[in-house]
Formats: structure tokens, C-alpha cells, sequence
């Protein structure tokens, strides 16, 4: 296959209505911290079991389209032996990995940070595709405070971000491109509605600038919603309001996925924000889920690092995935939670 046919390939099975994609890409420190909650130490034979069990749910395919790996996962194997990103590409999940290296304060802008990783990243990119890796993802930070973003910090990601997705489908590889506006702060939703705007206009800028493909790329951004710290939480229909608002008057419809990001937001609140945005509306994407904790967290609490909780693990991951598909297509009702 060319490099366009696969690139088309792989983002047709990526965005198709009823599926979204499992972030399963926490680096060392955050699965470290994730485990912690449930009382299990992080080792790489605990971190191989999780994701062996997050994989090797049966079903998970009918739900999930792609799965985000860190890169210890796609060097990792099951219980039988098989290599972890074959496991999900057997129930129909498409495996990605996370290629940015972290972010770091920006040098001259106060309270903004920068994501690094690009040097070496098309020699990565060709020994992550011999290992089964189809896409990629790579995150951006952006705090809101009265004077954060600068706008230094809006263009100097953007223009990483650009140069990230036209590295990845110059090597085949589909960019999902994740500028998370961060939801920790004492703003309000309209503070967060123009931050947003001003990030993922930028962003686009950017793309186009650097040439990448809209038609085989995804946008994974985060919801607009107050700050955390307010205490308020705006209601499904605030937020989806807000959020293609937005959206609509930044995101080329050239784009084919929107698949937003849970950023802190409960496991049901991600749910039901999603499913508002679906109800009703008709939009020029495909509008969907890459939820790492919103997916995760009720599967790691079943699971708590002992085998034997395995089956009731799989389950809670399950279940999300299926009310969070269900969300997508505007069918998700709070009943449902059983
Ligand atoms: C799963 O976590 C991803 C990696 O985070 P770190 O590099 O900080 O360890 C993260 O990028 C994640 O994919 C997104 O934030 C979406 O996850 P949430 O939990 O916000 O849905």
C-alpha cells in the first residue's frame, strides 16, 4: 500500500459512528499515580497485566475503534505471548502510540508550558510502524489563567503540533493532534469558550501552514466547561453549547473525527457532555471519545492489582465503552447506569 492508502485506511476504521478510541497512554508517572488510587505499585510486569487485561476484553471492538499505547506497551506481550498491539488489532482495535516526550515550562512565558519530542521523530515513527503501530498521538498543555495562554505559547504549540501531524503522514502514520486547554483554574466557561477558540484556531493555522491532510487527521481537544476550582458545573446542554460553538467556527469540516479528550470530568459527566453534543445537532464531524480516565477509572478500581478481579475489571471497561458508543450516536440516557 502507499503511504495515502494507508494513511486513508487507517482513518476510516479510526472514526466510524458508534466507536471512539481508549487512551491507554499514561507515561510511567501517571499510570504510577492512577495505580496508587487503587493501591497497586507500578512495575512493568503490574503495568504489562492492566493493559494485557484492557486488551484482551472481549467485545471492546464492537465500542473501540483505536487503542493509544505508551511505547513500553508495544514492546509488551500477553500472558500467551502475544504481542500487545496484536492482541488489540485481533478484536478489531487499531493500536496507536503516544510519540511527544512530555512538556515543560516555556522558556520567556510564565505559566505556559511546551511539549517536546520532535528530533528523531521520523526514525521513531518507522520502528513504532514495524512494531504495529498505525497512528499516533501527541499533547499539548495550555493553562488559563488571567494572562495565560500568552499568545506566545497559543503559536509556539500550535506550530509543534503542525510539524508533528505533517511528520506522522509523511511516514504513513494518522495524527491525532490533542491541544488540551486544562480545565484546573477559577475561570468561567466563557474564559474557557475564548481560550479555545483562540488555541484551535491557531492549530489549524498551523496545520495548513505545514501542509497536513486534513482528511487524514483527528482533533482530540478538550470539552469547554468552567474551571475546576469554581465548584460549578456547568450542565450537559452548557457544555455542548459552548463546546460547537466553538467548533464549528474553528474546525474545517475537511477534518472527519473530533474525539475529545475527559480531562477530569467524572466518568458520567464525559458521557453525558458527549451525548449532548450528539443529540440533536448535525455536525460536519463525527463527533466521539479518547477518554483515558473516564474509560479507565471504574476498571481500575474493579481491578485493584489482583488477578482474580480481572473478569469484574473487563466488565466496568465494557460498560463505559458502551454508554460512551452510545453517547455518540445521542442514545445515552443517565438511566442507563444501572
Ligand atoms: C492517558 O493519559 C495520556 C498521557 O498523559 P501523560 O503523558 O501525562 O502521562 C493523556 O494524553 C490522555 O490521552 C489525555 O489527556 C486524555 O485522557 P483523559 O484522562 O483526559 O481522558
Amino acid at each position: 500500500m502507499t503511504i495515502q492508502e494507508d494513511l486513508n485506511a487507517t482513518v476510516r476504521e479510526l472514526v466510524q459512528p458508534g466507536k471512539g478510541i481508549l487512551a491507554a497512554d499514561e507515561s510511567h508517572p501517571t499510570i504510577a499515580k492512577r495505580f496508587k488510587a487503587v493501591g497497586v505499585e507500578s512495575s512493568e510486569e503490574k503495568r504489562r497485566q492492566y493493559r494485557s487485561l484492557l486488551l484482551e476484553t472481549q467485545g471492546l471492538g464492537e465500542y473501540v475503534s483505536g487503542v493509544i499505547l505508551f511505547e513500553e506497551t508495544l514492546g509488551q506481550k500477553s500472558d500467551d505471548g502475544k504481542p500487545l498491539p496484536s492482541v488489540a488489532a485481533r478484536e478489531g482495535i487499531v493500536p496507536g502510540i503516544k510519540v511527544d516526550k512530555g512538556k515543560g515550562p516555556m522558556v520567556n512565558a510564565p505559566g505556559d508550558e511546551i511539549t517536546e519530542g520532535l528530533d528523531g521523530l521520523a526514525e521513531r515513527l518507522e520502528h513504532y510502524k514495524e512494531l504495529g503501530a498505525r497512528f499516533a498521538k501527541w499533547r499539548n498543555v495550555y493553562h488559563i489563567t488571567d494572562t495565560n495562554p500568552s499568545r506566545a505559547a497559543i503559536e509556539a504549540n500550535a506550530e509543534v503540533l503542525a510539524r508533528y501531524a505533517a511528520i506522522c503522514q509523511s511516514c504513513g502514520i494518522v495524527p491525532i493532534v490533542e491541544p488540551e486547554v486544562l480545565i484546573d483554574g477559577s475561570h468561567t466557561i466563557e474564559r474557557c469558550a475564548d481560550v479555545s477558540e483562540a488555541v484551535i484556531s491557531e492549530v489549524f493555522r498551523a496545520l495548513q501552514r505545514h501542509r497536513v491532510e486534513l482528511e487524514t487527521m483527528i482533533l482530540k481537544p478538550s470539552m469547554v466547561t468552567p474551571g475546576k476550582a469554581t465548584g460549578h458545573k456547568a450542565s450537559p446542554e452548557e457544555v455542548a453549547e459552548h463546546t460547537l460553538r466553538v467548533f464549528r467556527r474553528v474546525v474545517p469540516a475537511a477534518v472527519p473525527g473530533i474525539n475529545f479528550l475527559s480531562g477530569g470530568q467524572t466518568p458520567e459527566e464525559a458521557t453525558l457532555n458527549l451525548n449532548a453534543m450528539n443529540s440533536g445537532n448535525s455536525l460536519p464531524w463525527v463527533l466521539s471519545f479518547s477518554y483515558g480516565r473516564a474509560l479507565q477509572e471504574p476498571a481500575q478500581k474493579a481491578w485493584a492489582g489482583i488477578s482474580s478481579n480481572r473478569t469484574s475489571a473487563q466488565n466496568a471497561l465494557l460498560k463505559r465503552a458502551k454508554l460512551n458508543s452510545l453517547a455518540t450516536l445521542g442514545h445515552y440516557s443517565a438511566d442507563m447506569e444501572g
